[in-house]
C-alpha cells in the first residue's frame, strides 16, 4: 500500500444489483473506460480513474489492503467487514464516504409469520440464522439478548424451514422473499444503500485531487438526481 500511484482505482461489482447503476453513476461524474465488461480491469479515458471489477465482498480488503483507493459497495458489507475487523481488535481500515442513492435495503430480524413478536428478548436462548454474523453479535450485545449466530453464506431465508434456526437476519428490499418463506421482518439493524468506500485518511498524493474532484462531481450528479 505504499506504493505511490498517479491514477485512481475505484472497485466495483463486476456483476450483480449494484454493478450498472455504480458504472452509470461514474459515468454521469464524466468518467468513462475503455470498454471491457468481462475483464477485470478499466482503463479511464477521460480522466485517470480506472475501474476494477470484482466481488462485492472483496471491496472492503481491496480498500484496506491498498490494492484499490475506492469502492462502491454496499453499507451492510461495508459494516459487517469494520465489525469483523472490530471484533478481531483491528485498526479501522475503511469508512463511508458517500451515500449514493440505490441499492436501498435493510438488514433485518424476520420470524416466523406465526410468532406474536415481543421485542428483542423474544430472541432469548433462540438461534438466529445470518451472512452479517458481526452486525448481528453487535446488536445482540446492545441489547442484552443471549442467542446463538448460525452462519449460512447463502439462502439464509429457508434456515427456519430447514430447522436450522429459530429466526433469521437478513438484507429485506420489497420483502417478498420473506413473504415466500412465511417470514416477517420484525426489527431493522441498518437501513443500507450503496456507498462510496474510501480510506480512513486523505489521500497525501496525486490521488488526493482526483478523489477531490471526483467528489465534485459526485456530489453535482446526486444533487440532480435527488
Ligand atoms: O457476486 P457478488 O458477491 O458480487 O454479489 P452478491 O450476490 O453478494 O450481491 P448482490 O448483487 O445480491 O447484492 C449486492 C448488494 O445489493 C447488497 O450487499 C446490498 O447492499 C444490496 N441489496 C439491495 C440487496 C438487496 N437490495 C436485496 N434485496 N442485496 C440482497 N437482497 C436480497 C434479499 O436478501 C432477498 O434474498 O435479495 C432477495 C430479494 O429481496 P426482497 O426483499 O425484494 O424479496
Ligand atoms: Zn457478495
Amino acid at each position: 500500500s505504499a506504493a505511490v500511484r498517479d491514477r485512481l482505482r475505484i472497485a466495483i461489482q463486476k456483476s450483480g444489483r449494484l454493478a450498472d447503476p455504480a458504472r452509470q453513476l461514474l459515468a454521469a461524474c464524466g468518467l468513462s473506460w475503455r470498454e471491457s465488461r468481462d475483464r477485470l480491469f478499466c482503463y479511464g479515458e477521460t480522466l485517470p480513474v480506472d475501474l476494477l471489477l470484482v466481488r462485492d465482498d472483496d471491496i472492503p480488503g481491496l480498500i484496506a489492503d491498498g490494492v484499490c483507493d475506492l469502492g462502491v459497495v454496499g453499507r451492510n458489507v461495508l459494516l459487517e467487514q469494520d465489525g469483523d475487523r472490530r471484533g478481531n481488535g483491528r485498526a479501522p481500515a475503511f469508512r463511508e464516504w458517500r451515500a449514493l442513492g440505490f441499492g436501498g435495503c435493510r438488514l433485518a430480524i424476520a420470524v416466523p409469520d406465526a410468532w406474536q413478536w415481543q421485542g428483542p428478548q423474544d430472541l432469548a436462548g433462540k438461534r438466529i440464522a445470518t451472512s452479517y454474523p458481526a452486525l448481528l453479535t453487535q446488536w445482540l450485545a446492545q441489547q442484552g439478548v443471549d442467542a446463538q449466530v448460525v452462519l449460512l453464506s447463502g439462502s439464509v431465508e429457508i434456515a427456519p424451514r430447514l430447522g436450522q434456526a429459530e429466526a433469521i437476519c437478513d438484507l429485506v428490499s420489497s420483502g417478498a422473499t420473506l413473504s415466500a418463506n412465511q417470514l416477517k421482518a420484525v426489527q431493522t439493524l441498518v437501513e443500507s444503500e450503496a456507498v462510496l468506500a474510501g480510506p480512513v485518511d486523505r489521500f497525501d498524493d496525486v490521488r488526493g485531487e482526483l478523489a477531490d474532484l471526483l467528489l465534485r462531481r459526485l456530489d453535482g450528479a446526486l444533487r440532480v438526481r435527488n
